[in-house]
């Protein structure tokens, strides 16, 4: 059976949409922040959400598989009306997107933001309109908790300890050296991810001896692993944040005559179809998995929110890690 378990930790207070009146939702149509905690959600007049969501892009397989279920999740038979908008990888763009849906006056907003910091100015807009916002897939890097009702990710930082704990427990002893591919820079798995990694493998010999961000993409990823190899001749290892760009590095290596998985090992995260085929092909060698799967909960999350109910601040995504074998195994029913 397919997994879809969440783990759900409550990190931090309660939403506390349920104790307002609907006094306060009319205040708060002139314009007034509410006071005190999050927005207060006015349930629709129809019964249908309308909720407006600013993807981050579509750099990667990852992307579409969690665009694939927002947009499979949030429909009409499911009581919303979902309005959809690609950001290119690119903040402004978010920003103009989130602005447009507190013009319009949906019954709330979601959002998967690109980079962690700026948000406040817009959240705060979104606050003042009355508008709750619900954050899926990454963080947003403020001291304000009541700009936003619950967050709905991975633990990113975890999935960087456990590549690094696997490649600590392969390979220490045989001072390898690696070379890290960055997610897009500023973006909360980047960071965290490049965090988690850094420490599972201090103490061990292993030498992170260059790294830069392919921007979460197959292209950039190839690019910089060209220059990685142009570079450096002594490559053991390459930490990818994502598959796609562990892929490019695959085309990179073999392109330079060697055979990656075996000259040059290769440990990415996320699981998507074409990484896992690749790992089960013997190209890479581990992947921590990054399960995208975010639309149920967000319809869930999005639901509560507008009954006035307690959502958790924070849900947790569980993932799991795959060896070549188990792979091989998991591949025929994998979902993305
Ligand atoms: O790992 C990567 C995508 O934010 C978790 O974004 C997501 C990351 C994912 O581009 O493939």
């Amino acid at each position: 059976m397919a997994r879809t378990t969440l783990t759900r930790t409550i990190l931090a207070a309660v939403s506390v949409a349920s104790l307002f009146t609907l006094g306060a939702c009319a205040s708060d149509a002139g314009g007034e922040p509410a006071g005190g905690g999050e927005t207060d959600a006015a349930a629709p007049d129809d019964g249908v959400i309308t909720l407006g969501f600013s993807q981050v892009g579509a750099e990667s397989g990852w992307r579409a598989a969690n665009t694939k279920s927002i947009q499979d999740t949030l429909t009409a038979e499911n009581g919303f009306d979902l309005k959809f908008s690609d950001a290119q990888q690119k903040q402004e763009n978010q920003i103009q997107a989130i602005r447009s849906y507190i013009t319009q006056g949906v019954d709330v907003i979601a959002f998967s933001p690109v980079v962690e910091t700026g948000w406040d100015p817009v959240l705060q807009e979104a606050k003042a309109a009355g508008i709750p916002v619900i954050l899926t897939d990454r963080a947003v890097d403020s001291s304000d908790e009541t700009l936003y009702e619950s967050f709905i990710g991975s633990d990113f930082v975890k999935e960087g300890e456990m590549a690094g704990e696997w490649v600590v427990e392969q390979y220490d002893g045989e001072g390898y050296k690696a070379v890290e591919l960055q997610g897009t820079t500023g973006a909360a798995p980047a960071i965290d991810r490049k965090e988690g990694f850094e420490s599972a493998v201090e103490g061990s010999d292993l030498e992170i001896i260059d790294s830069q961000t392919g921007n979460f993409t197959r292209a950039e990823g190839k690019t910089v692993m060209e220059g990685f190899l142009n570079k450096h001749d002594d490559i053991d290892l390459v930490f990818a944040h994502n598959d796609d760009m562990g892929l490019g590095a695959i085309e990179a290596i073999e392109a330079a005559g060697m055979t990656p998985g075996e000259d040059i090992k290769i440990v990415t995260i996320d699981a998507v179809k074409d990484g896992m085929q690749a790992l089960a092909d013997g190209k890479i060698n581990y992947i921590v998995e990054c399960n995208p799967l975010l639309g149920p909960d967000l319809a869930e999350i999005a639901k509560k929110v507008i009954a006035g109910e307690e959502v958790e601040k924070r849900i947790v995504v569980e993932d799991l890690a795959f060896d070549q074998e188990s792979a091989k195994e998991a591949l025929p029913t994998r979902e993305y």
